[in-house]
């Protein structure tokens, strides 16, 4: 996706929403796209309509985008992300990151579903990404730089925005829902990983496992924005659950903390925006 694409996608955005510039976005992970049909008077564009936005094939990722807004500034919710098993470029990956961050939204909220590492989690349990392991050998950023994006070595040393983190876990505590914060291990997928990988992955410092998000969140520094990101656990990974691992055990969890997860970004995007 060159730049040219980029602002391409930008300039339909704007004109469609009518809105000049958006705030802030967010990127709704695997069995958490159906919270955008749950906001008021949004705007829908299909990533169809977006130069440079690959269409999901995956049932059950949507595929649009929708635009919100909220007291105090518009927000970019993405219903559907695409993944690098199933064979899309890195760029194809952060694509709709690249274009938001061009729309002006300088914060960012990435979303997942990831299996639980860290022994004291439990599946509907919602976790703050603290760090990340990029554990795939792949990054967004390879290849020539467009000095116009971001710098050639951007510095990861603050990935995940430690006030955006702060105002994420108050919400948890407000709900009354436990607050975990964990490091996030990005693996390539498709296969879940064995319990050695898993138990590598804990010695390496991992709290989770999934295969998204990171280099979403890498695209969005490189270009300046603030992230927060929070997982879903729907799952607790290879080795660290008594019983195998089902896409259905996932998708089940994933349906029951629909409405944990609506209220949380529900009382969160207000904050996101005026951050
Ligand atoms: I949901 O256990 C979900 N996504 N890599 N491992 C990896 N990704 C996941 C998992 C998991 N669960």
């Amino acid at each position: 996706m060159t730049y040219h694409t980029i602002m391409a996608a930008a300039a339909v955005i704007a004109s469609r929403t009518e809105r000049e510039r958006h705030h802030a976005a967010v990127v709704l992970g695997s069995g958490l796209s159906d919270y955008a049909r749950s906001l008021p008077d949004a705007v829908e564009i299909p990533y169809a309509d977006l130069p440079g936005l690959p269409v999901p094939k995956v049932p059950g990722h949507g595929g649009s985008l929708f635009s919100v807004a909220l007291d105090g500034g518009s927000v970019l919710v993405f219903a559907g992300r695409v993944h690098a098993y199933e064979g899309w470029e890195m760029d194809d990956v952060v694509a709709g990151v690249r274009t938001a961050v061009a729309c002006g939204a300088s914060r960012l909220m990435l979303t997942n579903a990831a299996g639980g590492v860290n022994a004291a989690y439990s599946p509907g349990d919602l976790v703050i990404i603290s760090d990340h392991l990029n554990l795939t050998g792949l990054n967004p950023l390879k290849g020539a730089n467009d000095d116009r994006l971001g710098p050639r070595f951007p510095d990861m040393s603050a990935v995940y925005n430690p006030r955006l983190r702060g105002a994420l876990a108050g919400v948890l505590a407000d709900k009354g829902l436990p607050v975990h914060e964990g490091v996030y291990a990005w693996f390539p997928g498709p296969s879940y990983e064995t319990p050695a990988e898993v138990e590598m992955a804990r010695r390496m410092g991992a709290d989770l496992v999934g295969m998204s998000t990171v280099p979403e969140a890498i695209a969005a520094r490189h270009m300046g924005a603030d992230v927060v990101a929070v997982s879903l656990v729907t799952n607790l990974a290879a080795g660290i659950s008594p019983t195998p691992l089902s896409h259905d055990e996932v998708n089940e969890i994933a349906t029951r903390a629909r409405s944990t997860f609506s209220d949380v970004v529900d009382a969160f995007l207000p904050q996101l925006v005026q951050h």
